[in-house]
């Protein structure tokens, strides 16, 4: 008997040092020391043996059977560890090597601005509007005291696509819009930034350009009000030390209507190339709301005034940034935008 447990322990072990994978392994386990294995075949047998015999022979199994466990159990961290090994070094990445670069996109310079115009009025109170790019010839002249037969109704300045609709000339047609739909419910603070369409085409002029015009009607709104608005926000945009100029103009929707200069921020007034050797810089149109405007779209001119302003967005760009040529601004070459990445703001 303890012959015969000593030579399944031979085999036994030959067979765990011949197995070469993890699965041969559990066959040498199973076959050895599984419920019908050979060692647990031999403890069943014992019913035959005297009771001298019996735990001498018991604990012998048990011994070579813990001995056999303790080899498996060994061999099989070997395989775990060279597995690990061999993953480890088939799987390792080169941290050294440099990454993929996410590239990021930039905000356009016009949208700076739009921002900028937007952050500055909304902290003054006021509301920032859109409305349809493609207008009609009612909102676009008639509501704003451009009559049939007015200049600026020009078919060659506009880009007309029935005889009553036509892409808008300039943003005001939103403004006759908020009047309409408020209908004498004051005070109306608005300002309404958007793309504009004329005919026209060269360095300083785009068929399709950006603009921001301001609305406010209240009771006893007067040039006072304006003046202080336009202080605030062309010396927010462009520079704090900077005096503005009105000059007397005329725009069909207000009366009186001014265009206002800025001193010029490249050479303090002292003269440029810039302002053309004046000193100032024209930035902005400017008025108190006519009161037929005001008449047409809702508000008895008797008991209501405001003013209005506009100004291009694409010139306070090109000042802003030192941009020479308009079309760069709607070219969208990444050449060009990439170079407002690191804008602070
Ligand atoms: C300008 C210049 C002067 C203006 C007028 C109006 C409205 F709706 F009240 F009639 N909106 N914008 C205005 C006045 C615009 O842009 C150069």
């Amino acid at each position: 008997m303890k012959e015969e447990i000593e030579k399944i322990k031979k085999v036994a072990i030959e067979s765990i040092e011949k197995a070469t994978n993890a699965k041969e392994l559990e066959e040498v386990r199973v076959r050895y020391l599984g419920k019908k294995g050979e060692l647990t075949a031999v403890l069943r047998g014992m019913g035959n043996l005297n009771a001298e015999e019996r735990p001498i022979i018991g604990s012998l199994v048990n011994v070579v059977k813990e001995e056999l466990e303790e080899k498996i159990n060994q061999k099989e961290k070997e395989y775990e560890l060279a597995e690990l090994n061999r993953k480890l070094k088939e799987e390792t990445i080169d941290i050294t090597l440099p990454s993929t670069k996410i590239t990021r996109g930039s905000k356009h310079p016009l949208n700076r601005i739009i921002e900028e115009v937007e952050d500055l009025f909304v902290s003054m109170g006021y509301d920032v509007v859109s409305g349809p790019e493609l207008e009609t010839d009612e909102y676009c002249f008639e509501r704003l005291n451009l009559p049939k037969g007015h200049p600026a109704r020009d078919m060659q300045d506009s880009f007309y696509i029935t005889s009553e609709y036509l892409l808008r000339t300039q943003t005001s047609a939103v403004q006759a819009r908020t009047m309409m739909a408020n209908k004498e419910k004051t005070p109306i603070r608005v300002i309404c930034p958007g793309k504009t369409y004329r005919r026209d085409d060269d360095a300083t002029h785009s068929h399709q350009f950006s603009q921001v015009e301001g609305l406010v009607i209240d009771k006893n709104i007067s040039l006072a009000d304006l003046k202080g608005t336009l202080e605030v926000f062309v010396r927010k945009m462009l520079g704090e030390n900077l005096e503005l100029r009105f000059r007397p103009s005329y725009f069909p929707f207000t009366e009186p209507s001014y265009e206002v200069d800025v001193t010029c921020f490249k050479c303090g007034g002292k003269g440029c190339n810039l302002c053309k050797q004046t000193g100032w810089i024209e930035v902005l149109g400017s008025g108190i709301v006519h009161p037929n405007v005001l008449k047409m779209n809702g508000y008895d001119p008797e008991k209501y005034s405001g003013f209005a302003f506009g100004t291009g967005l694409d010139r306070l760009a090109m000042f802003k940034y030192g941009i020479t040529d308009i079309r760069l601004l709607y070219q969208n070459d990444v050449r060009f935008l990439k170079q407002f990445d690191r804008c602070d703001r």
